[in-house]
């Protein structure tokens, strides 16, 4: 029998409200409601920890972390970067008046492809700016040697990121900076907010200057910097939800195993290979639907929102076909030939913690075409 149920591509992760209550009490009681009030060093330093890095700087979301990581690194004229992400990632780059030039992804990982990096590099290129699509890590060696040999910086859009690890450990090591996303999407959520990873102090304080209009004491402003800060509300709901996370990713990662089990068989569908049990976060669970599929991509796509199934076409369309990058000569379709098949191809489906046996039961009769209504 159809049940009408939505299942969406994602459902943030809560922790039961009750535990959230004394943190609350807290902020009411000390009346610190934003400004790096306790809460935010309480979860800077937690977080840090967890992370096993040594600095990073608490932000309001994501984006406004990238933004300022262009900032802070003082990033101008071109960034080569990829047309396969949230259009936030290019979006910094022009909040920035920065050029993007896009460069084609790898066919496997679906990540930036080190290959092609070198031949979209001119004299006003002054750095890289990679995803870490779906959690999965960038050639981050390949990548960083082109960087050195071109001086060039790297900054990772790594809000896929959280608590992933490539073969030689930390993949939020490996670059200049790296800007996670906290979203409600996320597989780590505080509501919204984000951090960027820094390499040492100095560069964090002039991230926490960047992010607090360019304050250094109550009359000193060196810099022209924004509001970025995170509240104390998502700081405290942070060091919340880092005692739930473990569980959270095993939960993650069984969901992934029941769908590559009910999948793996059937004609025309290609489950993308995860970085692997140690290094991955199970963030998504993308699908390539093949030519051979009895169905398009699109059909399948609509087959599942009938049955009150939402999964999306992340990433489509390529951020290089929004008007605002389209005319850039390395947005053209010839350029971009590997991430535009895989545009055409991608569907993400539900995975989350407290996604049901059941519920994916659901979503892999649809795809294996049996009619359970
Ligand atoms: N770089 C990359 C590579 C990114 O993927 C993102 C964000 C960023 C940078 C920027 O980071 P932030 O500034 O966001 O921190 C979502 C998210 O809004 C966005 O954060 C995320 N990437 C992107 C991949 O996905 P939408 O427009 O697809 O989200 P939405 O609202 O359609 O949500 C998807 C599903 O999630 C809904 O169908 C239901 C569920 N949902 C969503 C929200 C917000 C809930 O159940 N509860 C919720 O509160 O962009």
């Amino acid at each position: 029998m159809r049940s009408d149920k939505p299942i969406y591509v994602t459902q943030p992760h809560l922790p039961p409200l009750e535990e959230f209550i004394p943190y609350l009490q807290k902020i009411w009681e000390k009346r610190i409601l934003t400004n790096a009030g306790p809460f935010h060093q309480q979860f800077e330093q937690a977080l840090c920890d967890y992370l096993g890095v040594k600095h990073l700087a608490l932000f309001a979301n994501g984006t406004i972390a990238l933004v300022t990581a262009l900032q802070a690194l003082r990033i101008t004229g071109e960034v080569i970067t990829t047309p396969y992400s949230f259009v936030a990632t290019a979006h910094s780059l022009l909040w920035n008046g920065i050029k993007p030039v896009f460069v084609d992804i790898r066919p496997d990982t679906f990540n930036l492809d080190p290959t092609r990096i070198e031949a979209a590099i001119t004299p006003q290129t002054s750095a890289i700016m990679p995803v870490h699509v779906y959690g999965h890590p960038c050639d981050v060696d390949a990548i960083q040697a082109i960087a050195d040999n071109y001086n060039l910086r790297v900054i990772y859009d790594a809000a896929h990121a959280f608590s992933i690890q490539c073969h030689c450990g930390n993949v939020l090591t490996h670059s200049d900076l790296s800007v996670l996303s906290f979203h409600a999407t996320k597989v780590f959520n505080t509501f919204e907010s984000g951090t960027i990873v820094c390499p040492d102090s100095k560069t964090k304080q002039r991230i926490d200057h960047l992010k607090n209009f360019g304050f250094v004491d109550k009359v000193t402003v060196v810099a022209p910097g924004i509001n970025g800060k995170m509240s104390e509300i998502n700081a405290a709901f942070g060091l919340l939800q880092l005692k739930h996370i473990d569980r959270a990713l095993s939960q993650r990662m069984d969901i992934d195993r029941i769908y590559r089990e009910g999948l793996g068989t059937i004609k025309g569908i290609y489950c993308v290979a995860s970085a692997g049990e140690q290094m991955a976060n199970y963030a998504y669970f993308p699908i390539l639907v093949e030519s051979d599929y009895r169905f398009t991509r699109d059909e399948l796509y609509e087959m599942l929102r009938a049955q009150n199934i939402h999964p999306r076409r992340y990433f489509y369309p390529l951020i290089s076909d929004f008007p605002m990058y389209r005319s850039l000569p390395s947005a053209q379709r010839s350029n971009l030939p590997v991430a535009a098949q895989v545009a055409s191809r991608i569907l993400c489906l539900p995975i989350y913690p407290g996604l049901t046996a059941e519920e994916q039961d659901r979503v892999i009769a649809v795809i294996q075409g049996e009619d359970r209504a």
